[in-house]
């Protein structure tokens, strides 16, 4: 970053030139994902530029979701993910959509088992008012990278034991004869809250994808109550129209 080996290279306002310097480390890899920002102080020191000028080139990464700005402990670089398209007209699992694209999926598990029903589960799954629901919590990964933060409740004559699922959730409700084959599915924007972007690893407040599915048995019965929390950089949602 001395400035002879750079300044007035690519011409431009000296903030835009040192942007443009930091876009290419990041690029590169010299800067690598997860790796801190010198402080601004010492950022100006080394290019010889103003921190005014430094905290401009800094705010615009900030910006392009490319340096993230963590309380009392500096800029960081983000870590990039490639954003993954998602069909919306197709009932698949998570296990499947991340199969097709070759990749393999983990779960860290937050709750697993027999709970007794929230209000929301009980008018969903048209349960008793003090009844139980099987419940599925975890973090989806996929390829390591966490995706998605998923809670399923489901009734408990679908799905008995809870712990039978380890990786595929449709996959065992399948083999008990109960996999959905359809589903309704609202989707709506939201603010995640420091524990859920903790858990996705992105920062608080960033843009997150709360996705409730409803799934219905051949029978007509209701199977399966999910939400969904998808990482709102990492997912596009695609769905065809026709007329
Ligand atoms: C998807 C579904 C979720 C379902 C899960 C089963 C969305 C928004 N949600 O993530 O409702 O429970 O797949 O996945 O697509 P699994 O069989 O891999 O456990």
């Amino acid at each position: 970053l001395r400035p002879e080996n750079w300044l007035g290279d690519s011409g431009g306002p000296r903030y835009v030139q040192l942007r443009r310097r930091l876009e290419q480390g990041i690029e590169t890899g010299v800067l690598p994902p997860n790796s801190s920002l010198p402080p601004e102080r010492e950022l100006a020191d080394i290019t010889d530029l103003s921190r005014v000028t430094v905290r401009k080139a800094i705010q615009e990464l900030v910006r392009e979701g490319l340096i993230e700005q963590r309380q009392g402990s500096g800029s960081f670089i983000r870590e990039r993910v490639t954003r993954m398209e998602q069909s919306l007209s197709e009932l698949t699992s998570f296990t499947e959509d991340m199969a097709r694209r070759g990749m393999e999926t983990t779960s860290q598990w937050l709750e697993r088992g027999l709970f007794r029903a929230t209000p929301d589960e009980v008018e969903a799954l048209d349960l008793a008012p003090d009844g139980q629901v099987a419940r599925v919590y975890r973090l989806r990964q996929a390829g390591g990278r966490p995706m998605a933060l998923e809670r399923a409740a489901l009734p408990t004559d679908i799905l008995p034991n809870p712990l039978e699922v380890t990786t595929s959730l449709y996959e065992v409700l399948g083999r008990l004869g109960h996999r959905p084959v359809r589903a309704v599915q609202k989707i709506s924007a939201v603010n995640l809250s420091a524990r859920d972007a903790e858990l996705l690893g992105v920062a608080e407040g960033d843009a997150g994808l709360s996705i409730a599915r409803i799934s219905y048995l051949a029978s007509g019965r209701v199977a399966e109550l999910t939400r969904s929390l998808y990482r709102g950089d990492a997912y596009d949602f695609v769905a065809e129209l026709r007329l």
